[in-house]
């Protein structure tokens, strides 16, 4: 009996996720489950910014006094971002920073046989010493890991090591021909002076036993112990790798002199070891590896930073099966399990704390850093997936646009800055020797100036040349440069990619455009510049998925769309293309038509389809016939097939994988409304937009043509030739928002030859300048406010007035989408006229639907 209950209760943790009361005010209480965050919604709404602020939590708990001689703890797995917790009204911890576990012990504070009061005191607001001060993500506020109750024996690994497992796994010269480990293992002892066992045993994937170490540890009164125990060599082990992820395991288990289990311990073992060479990259047990792979955000659509975690170990399979070999966990460290299966997977790992854009010099900041770092290191030291610690990113973003600040001030923040990445790297290199220590910067001479970018061992660099800058070539340009100037550099692309959104396509690709046509061609020739380039340890893509960014307004609002898949996880077609070209396993083809919705095409046209497999050469059949053979390069072939009308079938094979898509094609000569009811163009743009409301894709703008549609007159507004001029975003009302987004500025007549009939006209128009949003990542130097007056127009289709003095500013004092509708007669051709009173009209789109 006694035996049993001191099995059932050694070590014991459980989850207390369930039943919390959650109050904004300490008025209104509502029933929730962790993980939680108050800012599910309002993150993502038309108002401006979410609440940055406190939220109360509370739980009641009830402990038998049968339980008495445990100890108990609270572990918070991570509290965004500060957390004060109380335990019958007694505080009992304090906590600054979101993204690291905490644990307190209250065992004290517990009353037996009764219902024990748990409460935090959860705060989000800006907090100069807490970083991230500032960055592209939303600060969820809440408690959104797992909270634990834990009870152990007097006796027990430690707890107390900034929340650590109690034990860290080290590798000493591991080889092909041998492997050493040793552990540190720190017990903590509650009671009185006495003796204890502690048994360490290495099994293979197998169970085998492989080595195993019994030691005794004679521990003083209310002391905490460290003990080093060595395994003697291991011989030949079997090492670990991407492609063949190989794991030992370790457990360790503390025992009183009668052997009674007091704690229990697991961790994985991974032989492998790393190198890095700033002339040939990246060396994985001696052998080179070219690191490709993601960064990832971990909120999701829906959810905020409140995830389960299995659908987050989603994302972990998905990556793997993409083919990657490395995930950036940016810009902070994730849930722990994640790493674990990064273990089991086998992918490499970057992990960072969320020093993001500027520092802020005070003692506190230092100090709440230097503890983030610590905590992070010590609780994610021993997973063998991880190979990088970092701290750093865009650490210089915030000074570089910074118009305010004297040069006396910018200096002595560059100054603080290094001296704060100077500390930590000293720290992280003490704490994880056999760790490659990294940070990222961003596109700006500061990082070489100010000798940052030789603080750590790998210096990455994000990069978003064809995006925010230049254009996508000069990538190679920039590399090649650094390279040279700084030869004993390592080098890894640690971000870059444009933001795509999966309703916008188009056969002419633009710089900031959001078409997932210009994602494919950044991404290929991006991979194509780095793998053609030995220096360059490796590249991680700006994001495996859309995530929430508050302040931003793209394509899809408060999202930042530079994801491979969206924010629900939906791979976009370029993911299937880095499959493509890193997953060799078995053989694969995907027709990258996912989004290829209701297209419009007119009587010679065609559209260019990628295809994407890792085979070389694949055959491609149209509607059941051969059509050709083609070869693959890089990974994809673009082909221009001669669609039908109505529904199409795709297939492409080779003699060992075979897929089929089908497109469905409108395919019109003129207006003769023959296969078609409805038409809409997307006015002032190149890019085909596909509306779920509407049910329809928007075809791109044109000069007029006789016969057909078009301007007469008037330029693009938003993306020109290679820039992008201020896209009006952030637009209320609708979910349409690309339509809106382009536009046509100054145009007085609009042309479209219908036939004689009756027809429904929806017009579409935004006035783009109101508010601007300051997006530092947009590089967008347009903050103009606007003359209330800036434009008024009457708005008429052939003599018909659908409104007179239209003046978008007046009427509506936020960026609304904003539509007329009308019903109109014609014997002949609509021709719509935007008569300006005041400056220059504007129009986004046209919809028109035939009604006999
Ligand atoms: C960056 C930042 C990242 C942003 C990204 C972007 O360089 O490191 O946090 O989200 O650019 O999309 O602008």
């Amino acid at each position: 009996m006694c035996v049993a209950f001191f099995f059932l209760s050694h070590g014991q943790s459980k989850t207390i996720n369930s039943g919390w009361q959650y109050s904004e005010d300490k008025t209104n209480w509502q029933t929730v489950n962790i993980p939680h965050t108050w800012n599910v919604k309002d993150a993502f709404d038309d108002v401006a910014g979410y609440r940055r602020g406190l939220g109360f939590y509370q739980k009641q708990l009830f402990v038998s006094s049968k339980e008495k001689d445990q100890i108990f703890y609270l572990k918070f797995n991570a509290v965004n971002q500060e957390a004060t917790v109380f335990v019958n009204g007694k505080k009992v911890t304090n906590h600054k920073g979101g993204y690291t576990a905490f644990t307190t012990e209250i065992t004290s504070h517990i009353n037996f046989d009764s219902y024990n009061i748990i409460e935090v005191e959860v705060d989000n607001s800006h907090n100069e010493n807490i970083p991230p001060l500032d960055a592209d993500f939303t600060f969820y506020g809440g408690i959104y890991r797992d909270v634990e109750l834990i009870k152990v024996p007097k006796q027990h690994f430690s707890l107390k090591d900034f929340a650590s497992d109690g034990f860290y796994v080290n590798y000493d010269n591991v080889s092909n021909e041998k492997a050493g480990v040793n552990v540190t293992v720190l017990i903590d002892n509650f009671d009185e002076k006495t003796n204890t066992n502690v048994d360490l045993t290495i099994v293979d994937a197998e169970n085998n036993l492989i080595t195993e170490k019994h030691q005794k540890a004679k521990l003083n009164a209310k002391e905490s112990k460290t003990i080093k125990v060595t395994f003697p060599e291991i011989k030949n082990p079997k090492l670990w790798s991407p492609d063949d992820p190989y794991l030992y395991k370790l457990q360790l288990t503390l025992r009183d002199t009668n052997g009674i289990i007091l704690d229990q311990k697991y961790a994985n073992i991974g032989f492998r070891w790393t190198t890095i060479d700033s002339e040939n990259g990246f060396f994985l047990n001696g052998k080179p590896l070219k690191l490709i792979g993601i960064n990832r955000h971990q909120d999701y659509k829906n959810y905020g930073n409140a995830v389960p975690i299995e659908l987050q170990k989603q994302d972990i399979h998905l990556i793997k099966n993409m083919g990657a070999n490395v995930i950036r966990f940016a810009h902070y460290p994730h849930a722990r399990e994640l790493y674990k299966l990064c273990d089991e997977l086998g992918i490499l790992v970057w992990t960072e704390i969320p020093i993001v854009n500027k520092v802020t010099d005070s003692e506190a900041f230092f100090e709440v850093s230097t503890t983030m770092q610590k905590e992070h290191i010590k609780q994610y030291y021993n997973y063998p997936s991880v190979v990088m610690f970092g701290y750093m990113n865009e650490i210089f973003l915030r000074l570089a646009f910074d118009r305010k600040s004297t040069k006396e001030e910018k200096e002595a923040l560059k100054k603080t800055t290094l001296k704060l990445a100077n500390q930590l790297e000293e720290l992280t290199r003490k704490l994880a020797p056999n760790h490659i220590t990294v940070m990222a910067g961003h596109l700006n001479e500061v990082y070489n100036e100010t000798g940052i970018a030789d603080v750590p061992m790998l210096l990455g660099w994000n990069l978003y040349f064809g995006w925010y800058d230049a254009q996508i070539e000069d990538l190679g340009t920039f590399l090649d440069d650094q390279h040279q100037r700084y030869p004993n550099r390592s080098l890894l692309l640690s971000e870059y990619g444009p933001g795509a959104d999966v309703r916008i396509f188009t056969k002419t690709p633009k710089k900031f455009d959001f078409s997932t046509n210009y994602q494919a061609k950044l991404h290929q020739s991006y991979y194509k510049q780095i793998t053609n380039r030995p220096f360059m340890t490796g590249m991680t893509a700006w994001n495996f998925a859309d995530f929430g960014s508050e302040f931003r307004g793209d394509a899809i609002p408060h999202v930042n769309q530079k994801g491979l898949v969206q924010y629900d996880r939906t791979p976009k077609d370029i993911y299937y293309w880095y499959k493509s070209v890193l997953d060799t396993k078995e053989p694969f083809i995907h027709i990258a038509t996912d989004n290829l919705k209701k297209l419009t095409l007119l009587e010679d046209e065609t559209f260019p389809i990628q295809i994407y497999s890792n085979q070389p050469s694949i055959s491609v059949f149209l509607n059941g016939e051969k059509y050709r053979e083609y070869s693959l390069e890089n990974g994809f072939v673009s082909v221009d097939l001669p669609l039908q009308n109505g529904q199409n079938r795709i297939e492409v094979m080779t003699h060992e994988v075979y897929e089929e898509k089908y497109v469905h094609i409108n395919r019109i000569k003129t207006f003769d409304f023959e296969n078609f009811k409805r038409f809409g163009i997307n006015i002032g743009s190149h890019l085909y937009f596909y509306d779920e409301e509407q049910n329809i894709t928007f075809v791109p703008d044109q000069v007029y043509k006789k016969g057909w549609f078009g301007y007469k007159n008037g330029t693009a507004y938003g993306i020109t030739k290679d820039k992008n001029q201020g896209l009006p975003h952030n637009i209320k009302n609708t979910d349409a928002e690309p339509l809106f987004q382009t536009l046509l500025e100054g145009c007085n007549e609009y042309k479209m030859d219908v036939p004689e009939g009756n027809y429904k006209v929806i017009l579409y128009f935004v006035e783009p300048q109101i508010k601007p949003t300051e997006n530092i990542y947009n590089l967008s130097k347009n903050t103009a406010t606007i003359d209330k007056k800036q434009r008024i127009f009457d708005v008429y289709i052939n003599e018909k007035l659908i409104e007179k003095q239209l003046n978008l500013a007046q009427a509506y004092p936020e960026k609304y989408g904003v539509t007329l509708q009308t019903k109109i007669q014609t014997k002949k051709g609509l021709t719509l006229k935007l008569n300006a009173i005041e400056g220059l009209p504007v129009i986004s789109g046209i919809l028109i639907e035939k009604l006999d």
